[in-house]
C-alpha cells in the first residue's frame, strides 16, 4: 500500500506540504482544484501548476479526490453529455501528469454530512458527529449555514454555499425518482468514461455514500455491500472500482467491512482507502474517534489485515481525525487536521509492518 495525506491545495489548507511530507513514511498527497466547479474541464495549466507544487515539496501526486460528477449526469439529463466529455478532457490532462486514479462520489446534491462539526470529547479534543434526530430537525438551508458559519472561511466541498443557494431545486429535482433510474444514470456515466479510464490507465474509484443513510429524503445508494456489488456490475471492468472508507461504510451497524474488503479487494476492485474509526453511541449516531481500535468500534486490526491479506497495493489515507493539541485555532478544515491524522497514519503503518513480519 502507498501511504498517502489528504492535502485542500494552495490557499485551501492551513497544513503546509512540508509538514505533511515530515510524518515518517508518507509517500504523497491526494488533492484537488477545488474552486473548478463540477461539469467544466480542469485546465492544463492548473493542473501542471498543482503538481509541480507537490513535487517540489518532495511528494508524490498520483490521486485525485476528487473529480465531482456534475449533478446533469447523476439526474440523467439530456446535458449530461456535454459535462461527460469535459470529465474525459479533464481525465485525459490529468493522465498527463501522472494522475493514476480518481475519487469521484455519487452523492445527490451534498457530499458527506454530520450534525456537528465541533463535538467536544470529554478529554478536551473535538470531533465530527453524526446525530440523525439533530438533522431531522433542520432544513438542509439551515444546516448549510450552520457548516458555512462553523466552517471559517473555508467552502466544504460539497456544500460550496454558491451551489446550495439553488438547494431547494436540486432536491426538487430528485423526488420521486426510483432507484432503478439512478443506477441507469450511474451506468450511462460509467460506459461513456471507463472505456477512456482504461486508455489512460486511470483507475476509478466511487467513494460510497457518508453517511450511509437517508437525509433529507436525498436517495443514498452506495451505502452497503450489495449496493457496492450492484454499482460495480455497472460495468465489470477492474477501471470501474471503489474507494473503500471504513467511515462510511462502516457507520452502518453490523456492516462487516473486513469482509468487503476481502470481497471486493480479492476481486482488484479497491484501488483507494479511507481508513479511520468511529464511535457508535446507538443505532444510527456516532463520532469519529482516533484511529485505534479501542478508541472505536471498529476493528482496524481486522481491517488492515483484509487489506494484507488480499494484497492491497492502492493508495491508503488515514482519514477525518480529531482536533488535538489545541488545533482548533489554526483554521483547519473539519476533520482534517494535521496531528490525529499523522498519529492514525504512523499507527496503520505498524500494523502493517507487525502483519509483514508476521
Ligand atoms: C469527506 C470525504 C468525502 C470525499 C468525497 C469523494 O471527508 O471523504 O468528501 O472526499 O465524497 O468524492
Amino acid at each position: 500500500m502507498k501511504m498517502t495525506f489528504r492535502w485542500f491545495g494552495e490557499g485551501q489548507d492551513t497544513i503546509t506540504l512540508q509538514e505533511i511530507r515530515q510524518i515518517p513514511m508518507m509517500t504523497g498527497v491526494v488533492t484537488s482544484l477545488l474552486d473548478i466547479p463540477a461539469g467544466e474541464a480542469w485546465q492544463e495549466e492548473r493542473i501542471r501548476a498543482m503538481k509541480e507544487t507537490v513535487s517540489g515539496a518532495g511528494l508524490d501526486v498520483e490521486v485525485i479526490e476528487s473529480v465531482n460528477i456534475h449533478e446533469d449526469i447523476k439526474l440523467g439529463l439530456p446535458s449530461r453529455d456535454e459535462k461527460i466529455e469535459n470529465y474525459i478532457l479533464t481525465m485525459e490532462r490529468l493522465a498527463k501528469y501522472g494522475i493514476k486514479c480518481i475519487c469521484y462520489n455519487m452523492m445527490p446534491v451534498l457530499d458527506w454530512a454530520r450534525s456537528h462539526l465541533y463535538y467536544n470529547l470529554p478529554d478536551g479534543s473535538n470531533t465530527m458527529r453524526y446525530e440523525a434526530a439533530f438533522i431531522k430537525n433542520l432544513s438542509p438551508e439551515e444546516l448549510a449555514a450552520r457548516y458555512a458559519a462553523e466552517s471559517g472561511e473555508y467552502e466544504l466541498p460539497g456544500w460550496e454555499p454558491e451551489r446550495l443557494k439553488n438547494i431547494r431545486k436540486l432536491l426538487d429535482a430528485y423526488e420521486g425518482m426510483k432507484e432503478e433510474t439512478f443506477y441507469a444514470n450511474m451506468k450511462y456515466f460509467l460506459d461513456a468514461i471507463i472505456p477512456h479510464a482504461e486508455r489512460l490507465n486511470i483507475l476509478m474509484a466511487v467513494h460510497p455514500d457518508d453517511p450511509p443513510q437517508p437525509i433529507f429524503g436525498l436517495p443514498k445508494l452506495i451505502i452497503s455491500r450489495d449496493n457496492v456489488r450492484k454499482y460495480l456490475d455497472l460495468h465489470p471492468s477492474k477501471f470501474n472500482g471503489l474507494t473503500l472508507c471504513t467511515g462510511s461504510l462502516g457507520a452502518k451497524k453490523g456492516a462487516d467491512i473486513p469482509a468487503m474488503i476481502r470481497e471486493f479487494g480479492g476481486e482488484g476492485r479497491i484501488h483507494f482507502a479511507h481508513v479511520r474509526n468511529l464511535k457508535f453511541e446507538n443505532e444510527t449516531d456516532f463520532y469519529e474517534s482516533a484511529h485505534p481500535t479501542p478508541c472505536g468500534s471498529l476493528d482496524m486490526f481486522a481491517i488492515m489485515k483484509a487489506f494484507h491479506d488480499t494484497n492491497f497495493r492502492g493508495w491508503i489515507r488515514p482519514d477525518h481525525g480529531r482536533m488535538i493539541w489545541n488545533e482548533e485555532k489554526q483554521k483547519r478544515r473539519p476533520g482534517y487536521g494535521l496531528y490525529d491524522r499523522a498519529l492514525g497514519a504512523t499507527y496503520l503503518q505498524g500494523i502493517w509492518e507487525a502483519l509483514g513480519r508476521g
